[in-house]
């Protein structure tokens, strides 16, 4: 099928982009359109040229999923200079959304129009790259390097309005793109042949320059540890200091180094694993979703207070309910005062806050959820109070509504158990703080109708969550694998590491807060307590908390956090505890490197996750993948446990696991059978398909 559409109209050629589904710049639609150019370039009939869009973008950009295989011709920066040199005026008519290449396009063109909604950017930052057909040479000379540099170091879009601010685009139209771009077309035709704009310094003057370079510096302090940052510097630079051809042959070998660097590859990674978990294996993509107008909270708690916000700031009427006026009181208070701190910080307007209070009602008693069309209980985390809650909801909440568990490791299918309708019960795992972090696990227990999962995954985009569909089992998918890294955590501490150790070979590996510091954060009351229940016992973890330090909460945990200090400082007397432990386990301490102490933190994690892919609690190895990087700030440009567990390897992750296993006589580390599987056939993660979660 033909990626381009030829049409015209009197002189001019209208060549319509239609490459479904985002029109991105695979290898027929460069040769597609390298074609379109240049028979309607030689056409003595045509007198200029536009180029349109057919569907919900202009251009998204380069095709990713051809990045790292073999380049195919015609190359994009041939492409567009075919555009550019053009002895006919070629207009863009952007609607949607121009993104990368698919701007660079339209920069090769002699004229831009904008449809009012249209956004325009140079998003490679994002994937570890920086603009690779010209976007880091044209654009600085259209709209001045000070303004060009932040654009590409940001990745951010523009709108059309402010693109026509900055000189992007000619025109803005809120009517017909095509007939405004042919009316333009037609003036630059009035006006003689195009020039070839490029050559020139464009707005690239000294004061310009002298501007760049002051971000340039600010840049370089602030993200020098990011090649491509550095990259997309020395790029821009060309632009003032090479002539043009040579400005690109620069960019074109930056970004080609770029292309093979592990972290673009991490990235391009979770771009394409963020996709992927809105396909749920099992479940037919006709399925609708139940309509949402309005929900019911249980529990004012910080995870319900949370979880209502996350309604409200959706624009989702929300009913939080509690068992007493005290109680939800306090909760409202906690949320007013959340709010509050946003409109203090200037992210959240005065007039926002209040619509956003607006919308969530406070009332007491559980009947105040009969309205509801999903009703979340973020209550204690109790079996027996939530059997009791569920099995009153089941005789309050209308027929059809869903009726989910904020639990975060507890079984949902007895929780279902205790309502006759288990076709309409899930567990729906929001993460602390609930109105900020991005991850959603949807616990689908057997039994519930796929119109419920299908719902709950469109509620939590619609909540601006990243929602990833798990099994059943203990502690889901994150806390899972978390709970491989705690005990990881324990036995290097009374092997001989100490807190500080273990936290910095997280934090050198790219985490913003190691173990020791998110449990000290969290309260390591939590943990004590979940151990307890369980009958398990951390020797060094439950010496910490006999001794009533329970983190930041208490001024001290693994650290000390002195006048209420947000980060931790090392503690003689826990760094003398922990040694007391390890003599009385009769245990010789050693030193660790960090490397040493990062493989027996992420490998057990990995193993976790092989087991976790066996069982069916995740389909892909990239969900587990986008649980991480949401839940848990694992490094993005990393990829992911399981992405990270394919660049070291499997097959040395095996030996690593087998001798910690020998070492430790822990059978959790020995090797999950997947694992070996894979490592026997020198495979990755990478190349299991997806299964039913
Ligand atoms: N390449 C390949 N597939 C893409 C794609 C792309 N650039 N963009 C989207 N898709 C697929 C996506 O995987 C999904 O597939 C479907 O399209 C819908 O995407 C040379 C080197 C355009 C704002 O980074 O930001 O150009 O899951 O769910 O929410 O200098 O897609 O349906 O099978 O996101 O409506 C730079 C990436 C590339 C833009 C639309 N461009 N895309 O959002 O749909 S590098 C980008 C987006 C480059 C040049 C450089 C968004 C969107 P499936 P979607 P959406």
């Amino acid at each position: 099928m033909e990626t381009v559409r030829l049409a015209r109209l009197g002189e001019i050629a209208i060549a319509t982009i239609d490459n479904p589904p985002v029109n991105a710049l695979g290898q027929a639609l460069r040769a597609d359109l390298a074609r379109v150019i240049t028979d309607a370039g030689s056409d003595p009939s045509v007198a200029a040229i536009v180029i349109a869009a057919a569907g919900r973008a202009f251009i998204a950009g380069a095709d990713i999923s051809e990045f790292g295989k073999p380049p195919v011709a015609p190359f994009l920066p041939d492409v567009l200079d075919a555009i550019e040199t053009c002895t006919k005026p070629v207009v863009a008519a952007i609607q949607g959304a121009a993104l990368g290449g698919g701007l660079e396009v339209a920069l090769a063109c002699h004229g831009r129009v904008a449809s009012a909604s249209a956004m325009l950017g140079l998003p490679e930052i994002k994937l570890g790259l920086i603009p690779g057909a010209g976007g880091t040479q044209r654009l600085p000379r259209l709209i001045g390097a000070a303004k060009a540099f932040p654009m590409m170091l940001s990745g951010e879009p523009v709108s059309a309005g402010k693109a026509l601010e900055l000189g992007l685009v000619d025109e803005v139209t809120g009517g017909d793109i095509v007939a405004a771009a042919v009316a333009l077309a037609q003036t630059l035709v009035a006006g003689g042949a195009p020039e070839d704009g490029s050559d020139g310094p464009g707005r690239l003057t000294a004061a310009d320059r002298e501007a760049f370079e002051a971000l340039a510096t600010e840049a370089a302090n602030k993200s020098g540890d990011m090649p491509n940052a550095m990259a997309l510097i020395e790029a821009v630079r060309a632009a003032f200091t090479l002539p043009f051809t040579e400005g690109l042959a620069t960019e074109r070998a930056l970004f080609m180094t770029l292309l093979a660097d592990p972290r673009s590859k991490a990235l391009r990674h979770v771009f394409f694993a963020e996709r992927e978990i809105a396909r749920v294996p099992g479940i037919d993509g006709a399925v609708k979703p139940r309509p949402i107008a309005k929900a019911a909270v249980i529990g004012a708690g910080t995870m319900g207070g949370g979880i209502a916000m996350c309604f409200a700031n959706a624009g989702i009427p929300v009913t939080l309910i509690e068992q007493e006026q005290a109680q939800i009181d306090n909760g409202m208070n906690r949320v007013a005062a959340i709010y509050e701190m946003s409109v203090t910080r200037g992210s959240l307007t005065p007039q926002k806050r209040n619509e956003r209070l607006a919308l969530i009602t406070p009332a007491v008693g559980l009947g105040a959820a009969a309205d509801a069309d999903i009703v979340i209980e973020a209550a204690f985390e109790e079996m027996g109070v939530k059997q009791q809650i569920f099995g009153a909801l089941d005789g309050i909440a209308k027929p059809g509504a869903l009726l989910a568990s904020n639990t975060s490791y507890l079984d949902v299918p007895t929780i279902a158990a205790a309502t006759k309708r288990p076709q309409d019960v899930l567990g729906m795992h929001f993460f602390s703080p609930a109105n900020v972090m991005k991850l959603l696990e949807i616990v689908r227990p057997d039994g519930v109708a796929d119109d419920a999962i299908v719902t709950a995954m469109a509620l939590g985009r619609k909540l601006g969550k990243v929602p990833v569909v798990v099994g059943n089992g203990f502690g889901f998918v994150g806390n899972r694998m978390l709970e491989a890294r705690t005990r990881a955590t324990e036995r290097l501490l009374v092997a001989g590491a100490l807190p500080h150790e273990v936290d910095a070979a997280l934090t050198g590996f790219g985490f913003k807060m190691g173990p020791c510091a998110m449990a000290d954060l969290a309260g390591n009351d939590i943990g004590w307590r979940s151990r307890k229940a369980r009958g398990q016992s951390a020797a060094v973890a439950d010496a910490i908390c006999e001794a009533g330090w329970f983190g930041q909460k208490t001024g001290r945990g693994y650290f000390l956090y002195p006048d209420g200090a947000r980060t931790g400082q090392r503690d003689p007397e826990v760094e003398a505890l922990i040694a007391r432990v390890s003599q009385e386990k009769g245990v010789t301490r050693r030193s660790f490197s960090a490397d040493e102490i990062l493989s027996r933190l992420l490998d057990p994690m990995v193993n976790e996750g092989a087991r976790i892919l066996e069982e069916g609690i995740a389909a892909r190895p990239g969900d587990i993948d986008v649980i991480w990087l949401n839940g848990y700030n694992w490094p993005a440009w990393r990829g992911g446990p399981m992405h990270w567990a394919d660049t070291i390897g499997l097959g040395a992750i095996v030996a690593r696991l087998e001798a910690q296993a020998a070492e430790t006589g822990d059978k959790a580390l020995e090797p999950a059978p997947l694992l070996r599987r894979l490592a026997a056939k020198g495979k990755g993660f990478a190349d299991l398909k997806a299964t039913t979660a």
